[in-house]
């Protein structure tokens, strides 16, 4: 299947997590407008919808975000707008002298199998850091602490054990083995 993202960092770790499964994914390289929402969920849907329109076939899209607890959630649906505008450093500038570092990452992939869309979820549960770590992933994971590592400072692998995207893709893959 597809996988349409313009994102590489999303595409690896997808890719790594199907070999598992005996699925092969590959990418469609394309940005699209993503259409406003208030949730991931809502998000992903539309945006599937959206694009069923234009693709051939069966294909998978991921709307991503962090969640951070003391900034009620932010940036959350707005996580990609806020990676390239302020970045990690406006994160942690946010952050500074904030206690609570609890924050989340969510993942929900809509998949298309030519007639409808399906979604499933996945969440990591961890911590913003003091300082940004590690040359690894993409994205936040170099402020993103679990179990005391960044995931910047975690391989592929280790991150893919336990991470949001792992987890809403597994749901895909074991629902698609379950459906043959
Ligand atoms: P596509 O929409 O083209 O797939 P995108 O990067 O714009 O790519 P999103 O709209 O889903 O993706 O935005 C998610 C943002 O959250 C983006 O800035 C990512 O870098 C970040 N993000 C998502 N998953 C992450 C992860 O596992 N580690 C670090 N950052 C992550």
């Amino acid at each position: 299947m597809y996988f349409i993202t313009s994102n590489e960092g999303k595409f690896r770790e997808a890719k790594e997590l199907a070999a598992k499964y005996s699925v092969e994914v590959k990418w469609l390289k394309m940005e699209y407008i993503e259409p406003q929402g208030n949730s991931l969920e809502e998000i992903a849907k539309l945006s599937a919808e959206m694009l069923a329109e234009k693709v051939d076939g069966d294909f998978v899209i991921e709307d991503s975000g962090l969640f951070v607890e003391a900034l009620k959630g932010f940036p959350g649906p707005y996580s990609s707008y806020v990676f390239k505008t302020i970045g990690n450093e406006g994160i942690l500038k946010l952050m500074k002298g904030e206690e609570n570092r609890k924050a989340y990452f969510k993942a929900v992939v809509a998949y298309f199998d030519g007639k409808d869309v399906h979604i499933f979820t996945g969440m990591v549960s961890g911590e913003i850091a003091r300082e940004a770590r590690g040359a690894g992933g993409f994205g936040y994971d170099p402020i993103f602490l679990y179990n005391g590592r960044t995931f910047a400072e975690m391989e592929t692998e280790e991150k893919n054990r336990v991470s949001h995207r792992r987890r809403a893709f597994e749901k895909l893959f074991m629902w698609l083995k379950e459906k043959d």
